[in-house]
């Protein structure tokens, strides 16, 4: 019978794996929408090691749009929560937690694989509370907002930009200060995604005001951090000597390029490991197209093939080298890589990330909101020469699209635009005018379509086999 992680536990715990600051000694200075597990092993995480190098108000009030699953633990261990991280040596909760020690990158902190984190200082529901959430967007003490609310919420009709309008407007009233909005989604320049959203909503009274007092920065964010299982919670145990309900578990690399424009201060994220820059798009571009793309690919064809994670798919005789063909030819062809950046290069350490099998990412988990990420992700390699591989990638979401794996069993299409994608899976349908994906060119679409018939015949494991460079 172990305890559950909370204030009072922490000087039970092993002292590597204690947090870097002293839970609830800062003050908020950052709100959080989007309380998911990335939010957790990433932002939480810098913002700690920021605080413990820097100091700073900035503690973290998060805030969960809809669901309790994140919620209700944190808020009975007192907001704390641990990132167990696993590289490539440890498989299975039954490894020593401490034979193998990866270390946390953030903060060039030496630390276990399993480390609390202390920066989140309170929580709330907005569905429940959305008052709550208007009241934190305008206390002057609150100087940064982050998002992790993924690529659908960036719709007028979304919940959490009405509710950033309703708060903006509260602030304008209160007089309560400047105010920086940072997306940490997976979209290209995903700042002034969030500006333009937000210019389209704001009233008129709250014009002025908010051209005066708020900037969206770019960002930048990268850590595979998959969804949270019952191993996640083993794991932490073991290495807490208590239950952690909302542990989480991350690779060991980590990233965050950040467009440094702040109203109001922010905190000294650079200090932990992030870089600041003028320009976010060139690494936006980068990872968008030679990680997350490379990711969706290895999703869709390993989904259908039956491999149940991603690392899986990555052993398919053939799909190394044909994703590093595809990198080296469409991605390099599609952009100017950050300066001393190569994309082949990059590209490669991406495979080798994905090749971790400790993380258990599952295919179905990045398969999840194609329609959502592939815009960003492939289409802008089909302006390359000859994009047959980026119809490739498309061919196999329109084969996962139609609800079936290669041997037969079910595949779940999880997307917000499912009913339309189902209505109409022909190719003219996804990819022709006014489909979910529009595809320009009648020839790529006819590229896709014969893709599409070799995945039907061979299937995608025999496929990506012959198609990969000898
Ligand atoms: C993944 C990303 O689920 C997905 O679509 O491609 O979440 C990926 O793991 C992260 O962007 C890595 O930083």
């Amino acid at each position: 019978m172990t305890g559950q992680l909370s204030r009072a536990a922490l000087s039970r715990l092993p002292a590597s794996a204690r947090p870097l600051v002293e839970p609830g000694a800062a003050g908020t200075g950052m709100v959080h929408f989007g309380l998911g597990a990335f939010f957790r092993a990433h932002q939480a995480a810098y913002t700690e090691a920021a605080m413990a190098h820097s100091g700073g108000d900035w503690a973290v009030t998060a805030v969960a749009p809809s669901s309790r699953t994140v919620l209700d633990p944190l808020r009975a261990q007192d907001h704390l929560f641990s990132v167990v991280t696993l590289g490539a040596g440890r498989t299975s909760a039954g490894d020593s937690p401490h034979q193998i020690r990866c270390g946390h990158t953030i903060g060039g902190v030496a630390a276990g694989p399993t480390r609390v984190v202390g920066a989140i200082a309170g929580s709330v529901l907005a569905a429940e509370d959305p008052q709550a959430v208007v009241a934190l967007l305008a206390d002057p003490g609150v100087r940064v907002v982050t998002l992790t609310v993924t690529e659908k919420a960036y719709r007028p009709e979304a919940a959490v930009p009405r509710l950033l309008i309703a708060g903006l407007a509260a602030r304008a009233r209160a007089d309560a200060g400047p105010i920086s909005l940072l997306s940490c989604d997976n979209l290209p320049s995903n700042g002034r995604t969030l500006d333009r959203l937000l210019t389209g909503m704001v009233p008129d009274d709250l014009r002025d005001w908010y051209a005066a007092n708020v900037t969206c920065p770019s960002s930048m964010v990268d850590r595979i951090v998959p969804a949270t299982t019952a191993q996640t919670l083993d794991l932490a145990r073991a290495d807490l000597g208590v239950s952690d309900l909302a542990a989480v578990a991350a690779e060991p690399f980590s990233q965050w390029v950040i467009e440094d424009r702040f109203a109001a201060g922010r905190p000294d994220w650079a200090a932990a490991g992030a870089v600041f820059t003028a320009d976010v798009t060139p690494w936006e571009h980068l990872k968008l197209r030679a990680l997350n793309g490379v990711h969706s690919a290895l999703a869709y064809l390993g989904a259908l093939a039956g491999r149940e994670a991603i690392a899986d798919a990555l052993t398919m005789p053939g799909a190394a080298g044909l994703l590093r063909h595809y990198l080296s030819t469409e991605v390099a062809a599609s952009m100017t890589p950050p300066p001393g950046v190569s994309v082949i290069a990059y590209g490669d350490q991406a495979l080798e990330r994905f090749a971790n099998h400790a993380l258990g990412h599952r295919c179905l988990q990045v398969a999840m909101d194609g329609t959502q990420k592939l815009p960003q992700r492939v289409l802008p390699m089909l302006a390359a020469p000859d994009p047959r591989l980026a119809c490739l990638i498309l061919a196999a979401w329109a084969r996962f699209a139609e609800g079936a794996a290669d041997d037969g069993s079910p595949l779940d299409l999880n997307d917000p635009l499912a009913a339309t994608v189902r209505a109409d899976l022909t190719t003219e349908g996804l990819f022709g005018p006014g489909g979910v994906l529009p595809v320009a060119d009648p020839a790529h679409r006819a590229q896709i379509d014969t893709w599409r018939s070799a995945l039907a015949r061979h299937g995608a494991a025999a496929l990506v086999a012959a198609e990969a460079p000898a």
